[in-house]
C-alpha cells in the first residue's frame, strides 16, 4: 500500500505513481526506460533515413539530374534568373496553344535583356518588310544589328515544342549570361519582339554562375550528328518507348538566315513529307515558323557551337517521324531525315 501523499506525477506520462518517486525527478522508472527504447530506435531511423536520402543523392548523381524548370505560358517563359554551370537538364512544360521553342543565346558580357530587345527590333523591321514583298530593304535593314550581335553564341535549348506538352534536353551550360527566346512567329511577328515599349517579348533572362554542378552526360541509345557537309546522320534504330537521341554538332557555320543549323524532331502524320514541311523551317518564308505549326513537334536542339553535345529523352509511337533543321533549304543541305518507327 503505498500512501497518497508518496504518489507523484511521471515526468514522460503524465501520470500519477509511486515509482515515480523513487527517480527523485518525477520520472517512472519503467517509463524512462520505454522512453529510452523508443529514442533508441528513433535514433536509428533517423540514421536509416539519412543514409537512403544519400542514396537518393548517390542516385541522382548517377541519373545525371540537375534539373531546370522551365514553364511557357502564352507568351511568357518563366524559370529560375540564375543556376549553376554543367550538365543540366531543362524540363520544359508548354501549357500555351502555340509550338514555340527555347534558344539559348550567350551574350556578350554586361550585355542584357533590354539590348537584346533592340536586336529583336531589327529582325521585326526586317521582317515586316519581307512581308510587305521588299527582300531588298529587309537585308539592308538586318545590316544594322549592332556589332556585338556577332559575339552572341547560340548555346542550344530546347527546340520545337508543340502545344500543351513536355519536353527533356540535356545539355552542357557554361558559365556566362544568356537570353532564352523563341522567335516563331504569329501574324507575322516574332515571339521575341514586342512594340510595346518598357516591356519584353518572349525571352527570359538567365544567368549561369556559381560552383559547376557534378552531373554527368546522359547515355543515349541513338546518335545523331549534324554538319553542314554531311547534314543530318542518324546511327541507331528508333523503336516505340522512350528513346534518347544524343545529338553531337560536327561543325556549325552561318546560313543565309544569319543563324546556324539545329536539329528538329517532328511527327510526320497522314502524307506529309519533309518537301512539304521544309518552307515552314525558314523563318524568312512570310508563312515560315507561323503559327499554328504543320505538324506536331516532339522537341529537339537548337544550334550549339562545334563539338558541342546535347542529349533529348522522348517518347515515340509507332509511326512516321523527321529530323530536320530549322534553316532555309533544309531539304538541299540534307538536314532532312525521315524514318519510320514500326
Ligand atoms: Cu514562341
Amino acid at each position: 500500500m503505498v500512501s497518497n501523499s508518496l504518489l507523484l506525477y511521471c515526468g514522460i506520462c503524465h501520470r500519477k505513481n509511486a515509482l515515480a518517486s523513487y527517480t527523485y525527478c518525477s520520472i517512472n522508472i519503467s517509463c524512462l526506460m520505454r522512453f529510452l527504447s523508443k529514442a533508441t530506435s528513433f535514433f536509428a531511423l533517423v540514421v536509416i533515413l539519412a543514409m537512403g536520402c544519400q542514396t537518393q543523392e548517390d542516385q541522382a548523381e548517377k541519373d545525371h539530374v540537375n534539373v531546370v524548370e522551365l514553364t511557357i505560358d502564352g507568351l511568357s517563359i518563366s524559370g529560375p534568373d540564375e543556376i549553376t554551370p554543367g550538365w543540366t537538364t531543362f524540363r520544359v512544360r508548354n501549357n500555351s496553344e502555340m509550338t514555340h521553342f527555347l534558344l539559348f543565346d550567350k551574350m556578350p558580357d554586361s550585355l542584357d535583356v533590354w539590348d537584346h530587345k533592340n536586336v529583336a527590333a531589327v529582325f521585326q523591321e526586317g521582317m515586316n518588310l519581307i512581308n510587305a514583298g521588299d527582300q531588298e530593304a529587309a537585308f539592308a535593314t538586318f545590316g544594322k544589328l549592332p556589332a556585338w550581335y556577332q559575339d552572341v553564341v547560340f548555346w542550344g535549348g530546347p527546340g520545337f515544342i508543340a502545344p500543351k506538352s513536355s519536353f527533356e534536353l540535356t545539355m552542357f551550360v557554361p558559365e556566362g549570361r544568356f537570353i532564352i527566346e523563341c522567335y516563331v512567329k504569329t501574324n507575322g511577328v516574332f515571339h521575341s519582339y514586342t512594340s510595346i515599349e518598357d516591356a519584353l517579348g518572349m525571352v527570359h533572362q538567365l544567368d549561369v554562375t556559381g560552383s559547376p554542378s557534378t552531373s554527368t552526360s546522359p547515355v543515349a541509345n541513338l546518335e545523331v550528328s549534324i554538319s553542314s557537309t554531311e547534314g543530318i546522320q542518324l546511327t541507331g534504330t528508333p523503336e516505340a518507348g522512350e528513346q534518347v537521341f544524343s545529338v553531337e554538332f560536327l561543325d556549325q557555320i552561318v546560313h543565309e538566315s544569319f543563324l546556324g543549323h539545329d536539329v528538329q524532331l517532328v511527327r510526320l502524320d497522314g502524307d506529309m513529307t519533309v518537301d512539304e514541311l521544309a518552307p515552314w523551317m525558314n523563318y524568312l518564308n512570310p508563312e515560315g515558323l507561323e503559327t499554328p505549326a504543320p505538324a506536331l513537334f516532339l522537341g529537339g536542339v537548337n544550334e550549339m557551337p562545334a563539338g558541342q553535345t546535347a542529349y533529348f529523352k522522348v517518347n515515340l509511337d509507332s509511326g512516321r517521324y523527321a529530323l530536320i533543321a530549322e534553316t532555309p533549304n533544309a531539304v538541299g543541305k540534307n538536314m532532312a531525315l525521315e524514318f519510320t518507327v514500326e
